[in-house]
């Protein structure tokens, strides 16, 4: 992107334990594909509820500009940084064995009015850190490009897909 290489991060991805890793590292790795500066960090709502409202509260002043926060079972990670933060936040249902993540996606999901937090299907970690590249695409024509590339490249597998078939 167009801002120097050296920035501090603008995207954290951070998720209610290390267990959730798996599914979150394809947000990380979406970002890294368009080159921009993330972080990354285990933050629980219920086991560090402190530490996370403390990351919450600090991430605009240290330069994010979005959050992508992920959690499975009773996820409430997502709401409450977004209730302590004035940055968008995306939200991952990450899916756990018992319920398929849908326990998940409903914590998060259902937010009262004036909290809103985007969420993204269940283990929809990749689209949770492309959409936050949509997000600072919006004031950064290079890496809106870069976006417009992106499409253009799913666009031309469809095609090519459609054409094997056709074959
Ligand atoms: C949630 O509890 C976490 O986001 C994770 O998805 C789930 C289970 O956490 P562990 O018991 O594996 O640490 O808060």
């Amino acid at each position: 992107m167009s801002e120097s290489l050296d920035a501090g991060p603008l995207v954290g991805v951070i998720m209610g334990s290390d267990s959730d890793w798996p599914v979150m590292e394809a947000a990380a790795a979406a970002l890294a594909e368009f080159e921009i500066p993330h972080e990354v960090g285990v933050y629980s709502a219920h086991r560090t509820p402190q530490r996370m409202l403390d990351y919450a509260r600090d991430a605009a002043g240290r330069g994010l500009r979005v959050i992508i926060a992920g959690a499975g079972g009773a996820a409430h990670l997502p709401g409450m940084v977004a209730a302590a933060t004035p940055l968008p936040v995306v939200g991952v249902p990450v899916p756990l064995s018992r319920l398929d993540g849908l326990d998940s996606l409903l914590s998060i999901v259902q937010m009262p009015a004036g909290v809103p937090v985007a969420t993204v299907a269940v283990g929809g970690a990749r689209n949770a850190g492309l959409l936050a590249a949509r997000i600072l695409a919006a004031a950064d024509p290079a890496l809106r490009a870069r976006m417009e590339q992106f499409q253009a490249a799913l666009e031309r597998a469809v095609l090519e897909k459609d054409a094997a078939l056709r074959a």
